[in-house]
């Protein structure tokens, strides 16, 4: 019931989060706080962002961040950001991050919910001026309220997640986010501050003439991945690969076409994270009709066994997933 919870483009997102929380008369509001926690980091990374071009000449005259830290790399500055506004807002009992390799904790052990983040992904990027992102995923909890959580909080399906959303820091900075009533755009006013929403009730297109993936491997690709692509340049599609996964998602997402990120050689599982990148995405592209997949199942299926998994994906318009998943079903 999408039209019940339509509101007019320009609504800034913190109303429009409030007027969400409405829709659901015994919501607490934690989720709602939760979410503006999440929008608020995003402004003070994407600040962060704008400067960092700066950062080196304004190390020439000896200046130094306001919290009188060293200047640090920008990943690792917005791995702190997230945290600090995530153990601040006092909805979220344990983090995890691509930053850390053990579970967070932030004290609030009455935290009802867990965080799955990447803060900053496609750091490679940074330094040649290409656009970035933050991806997170919103779990509850499934350890005791009370006390600290733990990595079982994590090995959810992704089926479990109650929200996930990403901020594209690009030509203008966004936040793109999900609570399973469909998918959201906002897009920031920096003069102002705020976020508004530009992009309501996002829809992916069936299908799509453009394909994404890293072809250099491609001398180590499966059958099926290697017959998938012939079928692409087959029908002509557009290639386009960023390499900056939030970017090439977000344009697959409004204008249609499919990314793959798939087993090489380097990386036999493909590169990228179930919990903090492949599920967030996957419940994105399924709340704007589309599909995401390992190539044989439903992401948001997979059953995790670790909290820094890797997983091949498939994500982006049905049509495409579904070709791929049928090309690689044959394979032997
Ligand atoms: P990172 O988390 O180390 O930044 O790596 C993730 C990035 C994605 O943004 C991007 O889609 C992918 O790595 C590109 O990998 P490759 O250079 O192997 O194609
Ligand atoms: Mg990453």
């Amino acid at each position: 019931h999408h039209d019940k919870l339509a509101l007019p483009v320009g609504t800034t997102l913190d109303r429009f989060i409030m007027r969400k929380q409405e829709d659901f008369p015994y919501a607490t509001g934690e989720l709602s706080q939760l979410l503006r926690d999440i929008a608020l980091a995003a402004k003070i990374v994407n600040r962060e962002i704008n400067r960092s071009g700066l950062i080196d000449i304004a190390g020439a005259y000896g200046n130094r961040n306001v919290q009188g830290e060293d200047q640090q790399k920008l990943d690792v500055i917005a791995n702190i950001r997230f945290i600090r506004a995530l153990r601040n807002g006092g909805e979220v009992c344990t983090i995890i991050s691509e930053e850390d390799e053990d579970v967070i904790q932030t004290g609030n052990t009455q935290g009802k919910y867990v965080v799955a983040i990447d803060p900053l992904d496609g750091s490679s990027n940074i330094d040649v001026n290409v656009s970035i992102g933050t991806i997170f995923s919103i779990y509850r909890r499934v350890s005791p309220t009370g006390s600290e959580g733990n990595s079982q909080d994590f090995l959810q399906p992704g089926t479990h997640q109650v929200a996930a959303g990403y901020v594209i820091y690009g030509s203008s900075t966004m936040m793109v986010y999900t609570t399973g009533n469909g998918v959201n755009g906002f897009t920031y006013e920096p003069s102002l501050g705020e976020f508004f929403l530009s992009h309501p009730n996002i829809l992916t297109p069936k299908t799509g003439a453009v394909y994404s993936v890293n072809e250099g491997s491609s001398e180590s690709f499966s059958q099926g991945v290697t017959e998938f692509v012939a079928y692409c340049k087959d029908n002509s599609f557009s290639a386009r690969y960023i390499g900056s996964l939030v970017a090439d998602f977000h344009r697959n997402l409004l204008k249609g076409g499919i990314y793959i990120y798939p087993p090489t050689a380097k990386a036999p599982n493909g590169k990228l994270r179930l919990m903090y990148e492949c599920n967030p995405l996957a419940f994105i592209v399924e709340q704007a009709g589309g599909k995401a997949s390992n190539g044989r199942q439903r992401t948001m299926e997979i059953e995790p066994r670790d909290m820094h998994e890797r997983c091949p994906l498939f994500i982006g318009s049905p049509e495409l997933v579904d070709k791929a998943e049928e090309l690689l079903a044959k394979e032997h």
